[in-house]
Parts: C-alpha cells; sequence; structure tokens
C-alpha cells in the first residue's frame, strides 16, 4: 500500500530571524518545511542548505512586496518586541504590519502565523480567565500595535480569505525569570510545535491562540477556543520554580501583579 505524503509547506518567509525566537524557529523549523527565506533589518549568520537571506525594513512597503514574493506562508516575527513610543512602534509594527498582508494578498500567501502577545491583553485582571475570543485590552503602544495586527488578520481573512494564527505569546525565553513568568512562559521547544500547528492545521481561518507552555499555574488564558490546531505544550515551569520561588515577589496589590501584562502596565508616556 502507498501512503501520500502529507503537504510541505514549500517555501516559508520568517521575519525578525535575527531575533531571539526568529534564530530559534530558523533551526527548530527546519525539518518541517522544505525550504525558508530569512529576513530581517538586522545581519544574521550566512544562508545554510534551504535557505535564503533577504535584509529588509518592514517598513519599506516596496521592499516588503518583493520579499515575500514566491513565499507560500510567513511566520511574522519582526518588529519593535517591547513597548517603545508610538513613533517607535509605527514603521515596523504598525506600518509592517499593513505591508505583510498587502504583499500576502498581491502575492497569494496562503497562511500567516502573527506573532501577537500577551500585551495585546496585558490590562485583563490576573484573577481572571480569558477566553481566546476576550476582549482586546492593550497596555501599551506595543500592545495596541499587537491588537492592531490582529485585526489586521482578521480583515485579509474576511475580505481576502488569507488564514492566520494570532499567537499571544506570554514570554518565550530560554528559562523562566521571575514569579510573572512561571505563569507567562512558552519554551522555544513548545513555540516551534505551536508554529508547526498553524501551518499545518486542515483549518486555519482566523485563529487567536494564547502561547504558554504547561505551566502549573497557568489559569490566565483558556486555548479550548484554538483547540483545532492539536496544540499539546510539553514543557513547563517546575523544574525552575523552587529557584525563582525563593526570590522576592512583587507586592499582590501593585499595579504588575493586578494585570497580565506586569510592568508594561505602567510604561511611558513618552516625551513629545
Ligand atoms: P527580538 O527583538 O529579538 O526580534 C525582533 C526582530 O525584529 C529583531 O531581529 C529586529 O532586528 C527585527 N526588526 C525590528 N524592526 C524591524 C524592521 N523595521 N524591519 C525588519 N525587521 C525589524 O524579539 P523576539 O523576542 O525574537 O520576538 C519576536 C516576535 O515575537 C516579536 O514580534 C515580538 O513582539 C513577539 N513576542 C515575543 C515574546 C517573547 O517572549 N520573546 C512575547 C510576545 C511576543
Ligand atoms: C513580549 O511581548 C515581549 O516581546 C517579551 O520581550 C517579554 O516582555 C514578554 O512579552 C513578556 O510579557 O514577558
Amino acid at each position: 500500500m502507498t501512503t501520500t505524503p502529507a503537504p510541505r509547506v514549500q517555501r516559508l518567509l520568517i521575519t525578525g530571524a535575527a531575533g531571539a525566537l526568529g534564530t530559534q524557529m530558523r533551526a527548530l523549523l527546519k525539518p518541517h518545511v522544505d525550504s525558508m527565506r530569512l529576513s530581517d533589518i538586522a545581519g544574521m549568520p550566512a544562508a545554510q542548505n534551504h535557505e535564503e537571506v533577504v535584509l529588509c525594513d518592514l517598513a519599506d512597503k516596496r521592499g516588503v512586496d518583493a520579499l515575500v514574493a514566491g513565499c507560500e506562508a510567513i511566520l511574522h516575527l519582526g518588529g519593535v518586541s517591547v513597548e517603545k513610543s508610538f513613533e517607535e512602534v509605527l514603521g515596523p509594527n504598525i506600518s509592517g504590519v499593513f505591508h505583510i498582508y498587502e504583499a500576502a494578498r498581491r502575492h497569494g500567501v496562503k497562511r500567516v502565523v502573527f506573532a501577537s502577545s500577551n500585551h495585546a491583553i496585558g490590562f485583563h485582571a490576573t484573577a481572571d480567565t480569558l477566553q481566546t475570543d476576550c476582549a482586546l485590552r492593550p497596555d501599551g503602544y506595543y500592545g495596541l500595535s499587537k491588537a492592531y495586527g490582529e485585526l489586521m488578520a482578521r480583515f485579509y481573512f474576511d475580505r481576502y480569505g488569507i488564514e492566520s494564527a494570532c499567537l499571544r505569546i506570554g514570554s518565550s525565553f530560554p528559562e523562566p525569570k521571575d514569579h510573572r513568568m512561571l505563569i507567562t512562559w512558552l519554551s522555544y521547544r513548545d513555540l516551534a510545535e505551536l508554529v508547526r500547528c498553524c501551518l499545518y492545521a486542515p483549518r486555519l481561518g482566523h485563529t487567536v491562540v494564547f502561547g504558554a507552555s504547561d505551566n502549573r499555574d497557568q489559569t490566565w488564558w483558556d486555548n479550548s477556543g484554538a483547540a483545532h490546531l492539536g496544540f499539546q505544550p510539553q514543557d513547563n515551569t517546575e523544574p525552575f520554580r523552587a529557584a525563582i520561588e525563593a526570590t522576592e515577589r512583587w507586592p499582590a496589590d501593585a499595579p504588575q501583579s493586578r494585570f497580565m501584562g506586569g510592568l508594561y502596565v505602567q510604561m511611558g508616556p513618552y516625551p513629545l
């Protein structure tokens, strides 16, 4: 009996490929796609087999259009990745996400996996449990740009049928660094698996999914609305718990403890 091999993404564009997550996803997703186009405004290690490296500023509409041509799917990690002034966020994140979706439309890209952030919903209370269709409550200009990106994804699905996953990533680092991250941490391995699920789910539509590992006290985010992805995180923060619990906690009534966005809820305003 012959079996038909599962279809594979022929060329995946990864933006932000020189960054922390881009570097990890470049390595971890390689076995799951035929080839990758790796892009960033910053330099990165030279292309290996089945890779291309293309430097591009996301704020450059024509540059992004050329970047996207010939790609079947996009993992959009590029842009400002922490809280900054509106003016700093505007080009990479607001114009940038529009350029990505518009190029996706022009070149027939089928799927986009958009690195949103927990900061799109950072002003929800840590006492609550959010579903994937909860209200957007950004905690700053960075979070606003991620909320805008999620709405851009929604619009391009409703209007043009481009499927997207918006990953509300918690804290994706080599290991959790503080008490909050005991809840919000997402291992690199789990992130790569989440992206793989988004690339290959039979139906994606416009999916919002929270990105956290299988952490003991992770009661903030309920992913049942994204169950069709089949994402099962493998890692958790237990190996790091003892060391972190030996460190000082934020007071329970402090804003960074009361709201999911942590310290981001008190950043800004910025000078003229
Ligand atoms: P990072 O800052 O290490 O990587 C972002 C990359 O985007 C950098 O390499 C930077 O050079 C590139 N970039 C910035 N402006 C650009 C522009 N104008 N044109 C082209 N490229 C530009 O951040 P990290 O941690 O790798 O995050 C990747 C994505 O995931 C970001 O979109 C971030 O907002 C999102 N995310 C990350 C989380 C985390 O815990 N690491 C949590 C939530 C979201
Ligand atoms: C994010 O969105 C940032 O990209 C990352 O640097 C962390 O600050 C993370 O959120 C977090 O909330 O821990």
